[in-house]
């Protein structure tokens, strides 16, 4: 069996080879994090996606971010090393639900965040990321909101922008919505002198404890410019390897159950045989890509959020 080092050097050169880039979300692994040409959060990676030169995009993250570097770049080949990544919250919303609740509420805009399908996005106002959601948000002229499909982000929204009815689709990411109080409240007793930071799809109850609520770009940012030591990291667990490594002087806790297993489906072995087969290609159905590009242009156009990656 190749060697973890070995693994890399051959992804590496194939690379070269195929004119590819590799794309990879904060959540991998951090082998996947280490080959990675550009390393960020959903909104980063998407923006990133439209500047690329080369001819290949091999994206290492899950199925709705590689279907959305698609739909922004129909003239790439768009990879993704393993079709079993597929996000559990995007498969939450059904179109013939998501129609219904608009014909219920024919003055509201549809905010999606892009942890959504393709077919989603079409039937979507705007999409959003944790990024930019209350920006979005505010953005839009009209008085009433369905935000789909994360509860617990359309909850924090909520709180943020009072001037408007959001009404909430009931999805959750499975992940952070496991997160409790008592997690981080066990953590930080231990270490007092740590800040709590949490992802806005935590639940309402554990955002109230925390010290600020950031999505990863977020976090990216604030550890970076902050003066404290230790951060209690209320978000997928590797996001703690990226942290660490760009504050190497900085120390970081996590949650033992802060795993996304969907994100850990991409590995060095998978990505490897990606490029040798330049296989599975991810791709939308013109038309569908021509509707959902729409509300992902407006999202960019609104708001690079805390563009850091
Ligand atoms: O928007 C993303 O990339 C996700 C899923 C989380 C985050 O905050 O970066």
């Amino acid at each position: 069996m190749p060697s973890p080092e070995e693994l890399k050097e051959r992804i590496l050169r194939l690379k070269e080879e195929r004119n590819a880039v590799i794309l990879a979300h904060n959540y991998q692994i951090p082998d996947i994090q280490d080959i990675a040409d550009f390393l960020g959060d959903s909104l980063a990676l998407a923006i990133k996606a439209r500047e690329i030169e080369e001819d290949v995009i091999v994206f290492c993250g899950v199925d709705f971010m590689a279907e959305t570097a698609a739909i922004l770049n129909p003239d790439k080949t768009v990879i993704i090393p393993d079709t079993k990544a597929k996000c559990p919250l995007a498969g939450m919303v059904d179109a013939e639900g998501l129609r219904k609740m608009k014909e219920e509420h024919p003055d509201a805009a549809v905010v999606s965040y892009v942890n959504t399908t393709a077919e989603t996005k079409a039937l979507s106002d705007y999409c959003c990321t944790s990024a930019n959601a209350v920006e979005v948000v505010k953005a839009v002229p009209n008085k009433k909101v369905i935000f789909t499909p994360d509860r617990n982000l359309g909850a924090y929204v909520r709180s943020q922008v009072k001037d408007k009815e959001i009404i909430l689709w009931p999805g959750f990411c499975a992940t952070h919505d496991a997160l409790r109080v008592e997690d981080f409240m066990q953590l930080k007793k231990e270490h007092p002198e740590a800040e709590i930071l949490a992802h806005p799809e935590c639940r309402p109850e554990v955002l109230e404890i925390a010290d600020h609520v950031f999505s990863t770009g977020g976090m990216v940012k604030h550890v970076r410019s902050s003066s404290k030591k230790e951060f209690i990291v209320g978000t997928e667990k590797d996001m703690a390897y990226r942290l660490k490594k760009e504050n190497p002087d900085k120390i970081f806790y996590t949650l033992d159950r802060a795993i996304c297993p969907t994100m850990k489906k991409i590995t060095l072995e998978n990505l490897l045989e990606a490029l040798e087969n330049m296989a599975p290609v991810v791709k939308v159905p013109e038309e569908l890509a021509e509707k959902a590009r729409v509300p992902i242009e407006r999202m960019i156009e609104i708001g690079r959020g805390e563009r850091t990656g």
